[in-house]
C-alpha cells in the first residue's frame, strides 16, 4: 500500500520545522504542534482515520501511528543533539543576566569556556502514555475520541445506565455526590462525580446517529479510602460500539486485538461471565498473567489477570438514548488505565501516581 498523501505531508512539514528548532522550548513547540492532544497535525490525522472510506481505513491507521511513533522518536534525538551542542553565541543560558555585571554596572569577565547548563526535558507521566496507547490502538481502529464533563448529573450517570433511584447496583459505586449542585457546560445541574466516563457516552448517542464508535477516556471519582490499588480519583477508558449486526464475537475479536497490541502479540486472552446493569450478557476479561507463566503472587496462582470489564449494551440504554433495540446492538467496556500502567511499569502503589513526586517520573523516560 502506498504512503497516504496526507501522512507524507505531515511528515515532510514535520522534518521541516524540526530541523529549524535549535532549543528545548522550540522543539516543544513542534512537539505540540504535531502531538498536541487539541490541535496536533498527527492527532487530527488520527482522528481522520475514522472519517476515511472503510477499506483505507486500517492502512491510513497503521501509516499515522508510524507515523506518530516516528515523530516521537525524532523529538528525542533532536532533543538530545540539542542539548548537547555548544551553546550559540548570543543565546542566552537560563538565570544568567544578558550582560553580567555588579550592581554599579561594571561588568564582569565571562568565561566562555565553560560548559552550558543541562536543560531537562520533562518525561510523560505513565497515566498519560497509557492512555494516548489506548487511543492510538482504538484511533487506529476507526474509533473517535470524545471527552465529557468530571461533574455529571445522576441521570447521565445512573439512570440511563439503567440504574434508576434507589437500584442496588448503584452500590457498587461509592460516589461522591456535591452538596451545592453546579452548572455543566452540557446543560442540567451536575450533582456529583462522574463514577464512570460511560455519562458522556450516552451524551453522545443522544446526539449522533448510529454507527456509534467512540472512546471515552479521562478521570473518574468514587468514595474510596485510598491504599495500594485504590484511589478516589482515578483514570479510565470506555469503548462503545453500536451499530446493525453487531455481535458478541465483535467484542471478543476487538478486545482480543486491542490487548495484545497493549501488551505482547503472545498474550492470551479469556472471558467470564459477569454483571453490570448496562451490559447483558456481560464479561470479565483477563489476560495470561504478564509475571509468570505457571502462577505467581501477583496472578494468586491462577495464571490469569483480570483487566476490564465488557458487555453487549443492555436494550434498556439503548432505548434511553432513542435507539430501536429491535434493530440496533452494541458492545461496550470499561478499562482502568491505573490498572494497565502499574502492571506494564510494575509500580506497586496507585498512590505513586498522584503524589508528584517527580522520583516517578524520573524511573521512566517516557
Ligand atoms: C454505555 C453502555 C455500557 C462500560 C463498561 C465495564 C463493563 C467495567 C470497569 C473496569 C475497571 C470500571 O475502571 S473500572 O473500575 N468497567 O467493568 N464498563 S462494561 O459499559 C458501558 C458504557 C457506556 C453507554
Amino acid at each position: 500500500m502506498p504512503e497516504a498523501p496526507a501522512v507524507g505531508e505531515v511528515r515532510a512539514a514535520f522534518l521541516a520545522e524540526l530541523g529549524q528548532a535549535a532549543s528545548p522550548e522550540q522543539i516543544q513547540e513542534v512537539r505540540n504542534r504535531y502531538l498536541g492532544r487539541k490541535r496536533g497535525a498527527v492527532t487530527a490525522l488520527l482522528k481522520s482515520v475514522a472519517q476515511a472510506p472503510p477499506e483505507a481505513r486500517r492502512d491510513l491507521g497503521q501509516q499515522a501511528n508510524a507515523l506518530k511513533r516516528e515523530i516521537e522518536r525524532a523529538l528525542v534525538e533532536r532533543s538530545g543533539a540539542v542539548a548537547a551542542a555548544p551553546t550559540p553565541a548570543g543565546r542566552q543560558q537560563p538565570g544568567r543576566s544578558a550582560r553580567p555585571g555588579d550592581a554599579a554596572g561594571r561588568s564582569e569577565p565571562v568565561d566562555v569556556t565553560l560548559p552550558g547548563r543541562d536543560v531537562r526535558i520533562g518525561n510523560r507521566h505513565p497515566l498519560t502514555v497509557v492512555r494516548e496507547e489506548i487511543e492510538a490502538i482504538f484511533t487506529g481502529l476507526g474509533f473517535e475520541i470524545v471527552e465529557g464533563p468530571e461533574v455529571e448529573d445522576d441521570y447521565h450517570n445512573f439512570e440511563a445506565l439503567n440504574m434508576p433511584p434507589e437500584h442496588p447496583a448503584r452500590d457498587m459505586q461509592d460516589t461522591l455526590y456535591l452538596e451545592s449542585p453546579l452548572r455543566t457546560p452540557a446543560g442540567p445541574p451536575g450533582t456529583l462525580l462522574r463514577t464512570h466516563t460511560s455519562g458522556m457516552q450516552i451524551r453522545y448517542m443522544e446526539t449522533h446517529e448510529p454507527p456509534v464508535r467512540i472512546i471515552a477516556p479521562g478521570l473518574v471519582y468514587r468514595r474510596d479510602t485510598p491504599d495500594l490499588t485504590h484511589s478516589p480519583m482515578f483514570q479510565q477508558v470506555e469503548g462503545l460500539l453500536v451499530g446493525e449486526n453487531v455481535t458478541m464475537a465483535d467484542l471478543k475479536g476487538t478486545l482480543e486485538s486491542f490487548l495484545r497490541q497493549l501488551f505482547e502479540p503472545d498474550t492470551r486472552v479469556m472471558f467470564r461471565p459477569s454483571f453490570f446493569p448496562y451490559t447483558e450478557p456481560s464479561a470479565e476479561v483477563f489476560i495470561s498473567c504478564v509475571f509468570c507463566r505457571d502462577g505467581c503472587a501477583v496472578c494468586k496462582r491462577t495464571g490469569w489477570l483480570e483487566i476490564l470489564g465488557s458487555g453487549m449494551v443492555h436494550p434498556a440504554v439503548l432505548e434511553a438514548v432513542g435507539y430501536d433495540p429491535e434493530r440496533l446492538t452494541g458492545w461496550a467496556f470499561g478499562v482502568g488505565i491505573d490498572r494497565i500502567a502499574i502492571l506494564k511499569y510494575r509500580v506497586e502503589d496507585i498512590r505513586a501516581f498522584y503524589d508528584n513526586d517527580l522520583r516517578l517520573l524520573e524511573q521512566f523516560p517516557l
